[in-house]
């Protein structure tokens, strides 16, 4: 079963999005397994961004990632990883297919609206470096039986 990050960027909390992306995911069948509003620190993006390091969009990314309240999220399901980015959208918005979160809400690569983990290794580093273990919950979802085979 894969986990996933997904944070709703600085831009989808100031835009009024932040359950619009949350029901998307609910409906596409993930599990949610934690969530939280934040204000990321600088020192948090430096890690959660930390393959983007020295790229020239790097020092607005953390800017912009850490300029307002952000949700954070882990939702669970086989294949979530691609299942998120699939409803995410390409990352810039002006490629993105209608339908998704980018292609329907963004415009620019600069405000995509949100995160979503691209890998199973970055999914296990960024859902530790946002959630303790203690943080997700264990729960049954009872229309799971109406969700997977
Ligand atoms: P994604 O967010 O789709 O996983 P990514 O991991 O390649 O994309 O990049 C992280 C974020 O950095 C992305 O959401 C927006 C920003 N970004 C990436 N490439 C960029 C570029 N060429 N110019 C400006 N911002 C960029
Ligand atoms: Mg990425």
């Amino acid at each position: 079963m894969e986990q996933t990050l997904v944070l709703v960027k600085p831009d989808g909390v100031q835009r009024g999005l932040i359950g619009e992306i949350i029901h998307r995911l609910e409906r596409r069948g993930l599990k949610l397994k934690g969530l939280k509003f934040m204000q990321m620190t600088r020192e948090l993006a430096g890690a959660h961004y930390e393959a983007h390091v020295g790229k020239p969009f790097y020092p607005g990314l953390v800017d912009y990632i850490t300029s307002g309240p952000v949700v954070a999220m882990v939702w669970e399901g086989n294949s979530a990883i691609q299942i998120v980015r699939n409803t995410m959208g390409v990352t810039k918005p002006v490629e993105a297919a209608p339908g998704t979160i980018r292609g329907d809400f963004a415009v620019e690569i600069g405000r995509n609206l949100v995160h979503g983990s691209d890998g199973v290794e970055s999914a296990a580093r960024e859902v530790s470096l946002f959630f303790a273990p203690e943080e997700l919950v264990d729960w049954q979802r009872d229309a799971e039986r109406w969700i997977r085979e």
